[in-house]
């Protein structure tokens, strides 16, 4: 399955390739969350490719009515993460494909066309960027480790989350190498799980910023959980918190401070 997927995953970045390099018209779901008929269009050719591959699973995808959709077995689509650098040609954007089978994580994959870098993973059989096995960095240190985070959408319209970003950061900075948002959080992932970032947290994700990024990172030797330290459940947790392991416990106690 994972070969069949990269094929077509591979065709959708020429999608996005074309129109990353063209000029582009955008519409609004909410006050910050941007859509182009790029992220349509990507996801209406995903979503038609997948059905007739892989029948047993149903598509759960970001720009999809998915209320009659039962998370089971299911390939859950973002077919444009970092859609705001999209729109601004900034290359950190890709396509994100998670399938699970019976809610268990099974393949993740993450591709940024513009970079051309493909991140894959099947559970049990280790994370690979463009067939390079990757890992996450052995840094232990807190204060040596360069985070990521990113800014909910509602912190135009909800003062709650926006205090609580701007508080974690207060505490958080200071105590770290540095802290990056770079702004997309599939990405965000892949980067945690290449040791390029040794952290990252982030709220208000939806299950398809994160379905496949979580499996790479897993599969590179990292931790995923909530901002319990508990393990992150896909369509329910507010936090995501990822890291290289070592400083897992760390990070988890900041935030809750
Ligand atoms: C985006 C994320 C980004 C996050 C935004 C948003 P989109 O996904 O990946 O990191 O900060 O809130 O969720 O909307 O570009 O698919």
């Amino acid at each position: 399955m994972k070969d069949k997927l990269i094929q077509i995953i591979k065709e959708a970045g020429e999608i996005l390739k074309d129109g990353y390099y063209s000029k582009k018209d955008v519409t609004f779901k909410a006050k910050k969350d941007l859509v182009t008929k790029y992220d349509v269009a990507v996801e209406n050719f995903l979503k038609e490719r997948f059905g007739r591959e892989f029948p047993k699973f149903n598509v759960i995808a970001e720009e999809s009515d998915n209320t009659d959709k039962i998370f089971s077995d299911s390939i859950i689509v973002d077919p444009i993460d970092g859609t705001t650098n999209f729109v601004n040609k900034l290359p950190h954007t890709a396509i994100s494909v998670g399938v699970y089978k019976d809610k268990k994580p099974f393949i993740g994959i993450v591709y940024n066309p513009i970079l051309d870098e493909l991140y894959t993973a099947v559970v049990g059989e280790g994370a690979y960027c463009n067939g390079e096995k990757i890992e996450v960095s052995d840094e232990s240190v807190f204060q040596k480790a360069l985070l990521s985070t990113g800014f909910p959408y509602t912190s135009g319209t909800c003062e709650d989350d926006l205090n609580d970003v701007m508080k974690k950061m207060k505490i958080i900075l200071p105590k770290c190498q540095d802290i990056r948002r770079l702004g997309s959080a599939a990405l965000d992932l892949c980067y945690v799980a290449r040791g390029i970032y040794e952290g990252y947290y982030e709220m208000n994700l939806k299950a398809w910023d994160v379905s496949a990024g979580l499996i790479i990172l897993q599969e590179a030797g990292g931790k995923v959980s909530n901002i319990d330290g508990n393990d992150y459940i896909l369509f329910e947790n507010k936090y995501i918190v990822a890291s290289n392991n070592h400083i897992h416990n760390e990070l988890i106690r900041n935030l809750n401070l």
